[in-house]
């Protein structure tokens, strides 16, 4: 049965009020966590219930060699940081959301093209559908990375945008735990492996809301019970992110701000000001850095020519001949390379060698 946003509101107050009751008493473990499943499942239920309220879902297409969202509330700077670092015109104004939908933009840097979103503000309870919450899902889903962007005069903002992610069921620059789930036909549920600081009660009791019934589960990292919720259900998304922390040309007390900031929410703070472009080429190689990229040239030994390819860091020269052609792989002896990876010029390599930034290759067939 689909229940409509009011009801689901009423479920969600009357769960939480039975839950702060029965919280302290210890021997009703097992009952609170099936409340706290209750509580998240009617949660879940509201952000769909809200979408349809809302109107209409939408579409973004990934291109380009990874692609980057810019998240932050209104007004904080997003457009003009997307006018500096991409090749895009996105309007920009003091009021509050100048931003209505996902605009693409392109960044090129080191000869890589990343794919920008400027996206409309975020503001608290954006999961239920308001601002830009959808937006921010659909977008989030295919990002590679996430770059928060925080006015230096309104940093407590970026406490309620890990909030507001949190409901969203998008955990941050957090590992996602390993949790492995066979399905079975009969058996009940048996936990074989438990390291995650949940009671064996409770995940049983969660498996069995969920449907799962005949299981077989481990669990190799610690996880609350919200998280558990979260990923066995299928919905959470795991996100890199790093902080823009934008409008510096107005305090001159960045440099502690920044550092602050680093150190409480453990995340990359890069301080620029959009307006004087101050730090904005830094945020681009931070962007490019964070993404776990690189760029290598490919080269035919007659020729001059030097054709740039993005890799994964970590990739080697069969890497690189796959994304070429795959033709080439079956074909391929070894490479020649000159850059950073190689001992000297045009020194000869095996096919696992592993490039780097700026490695010009010529691939060598077999005769
Ligand atoms: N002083 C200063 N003002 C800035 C800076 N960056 C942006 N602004 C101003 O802040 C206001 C909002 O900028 P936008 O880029 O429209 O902000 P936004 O995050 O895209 O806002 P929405 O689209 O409404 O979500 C504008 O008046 C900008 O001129 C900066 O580095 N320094
Ligand atoms: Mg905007």
């Amino acid at each position: 049965m689909v229940q409509d946003k009011d009801t689901l509101e009423k479920k969600i107050q009357d769960l939480e009020e039975e839950y702060s009751k029965t919280k302290d008493n210890k021997k009703t473990n097992y009952h609170i966590g099936r409340i706290r499943f209750k509580i998240a499942q009617a949660k879940h239920d509201l952000v769909i219930a809200s979408k349809k309220i809302h109107g209409e879902g939408f579409f973004v297409k990934k291109t380009g060699d990874a692609t980057v969202a810019l998240v932050g509330f209104p007004s904080a700077g997003k457009s003009s940081i997307i006018n500096v670092i991409a090749n895009t015109s996105s309007k920009t104004a003091q009021y509050a959301f100048t931003t209505t939908k996902i605009i693409p933009g392109t960044m090129v840097h080191k000869d890589s093209h990343i794919q920008v979103f400027d996206m409309p503000g975020l503001i608290e309870d954006a999961h239920l559908g308001k601002g830009g919450g959808r937006m921010v899902i659909s977008a989030a889903k295919v990002a590679d990375l996430i770059v928060f962007v925080i006015d230096i005069n309104q940093t407590q903002q970026f406490e309620k945008l890990m909030k507001e992610l949190n409901s969203l069921e998008i955990h941050i620059n957090k590992k996602r735990p390993y949790i492995q789930i066979n399905e079975q036909t009969t058996g009940g549920i048996r936990v074989e492996v438990n390291k995650s600081g949940l009671p064996e009660d409770d995940i049983k009791e969660i498996l069995m809301g969920l449907g799962m019934h005949n299981v077989i589960i481990s669990i190799w990292g610690l996880v609350d019970e919200d998280e558990f919720i979260s990923i066995v259900s299928g919905r959470a998304i795991y996100m890199k992110a790093i902080m823009a922390l934008n409008k510096i040309d107005m305090s001159k007390d960045y440099h502690k701000i920044a550092a602050e900031l680093s150190k409480r929410y453990s995340i990359e703070v890069v301080p620029i000001s959009a307006t004087n472009r101050t730090n904005t080429d830094y945020l681009k190689d931070r962007i490019y850095d964070n993404l776990g990229i690189i760029t290598v040239y490919l080269k035919h030994k007659l020729e001059e020519e030097r054709m740039p390819m993005v890799l994964g860091k970590g990739a080697t020269v069969i890497d690189a001949a796959k994304k070429f052609h795959a033709h080439i792989v079956d074909e391929l002896n070894c490479a020649s390379i000159t850059g950073p990876s190689a001992k000297f010029p045009n020194q000869r390599v095996g096919v696992a060698h592993v490039l780097k930034a700026g490695d010009v290759i010529t691939f060598i067939r077999n005769r």
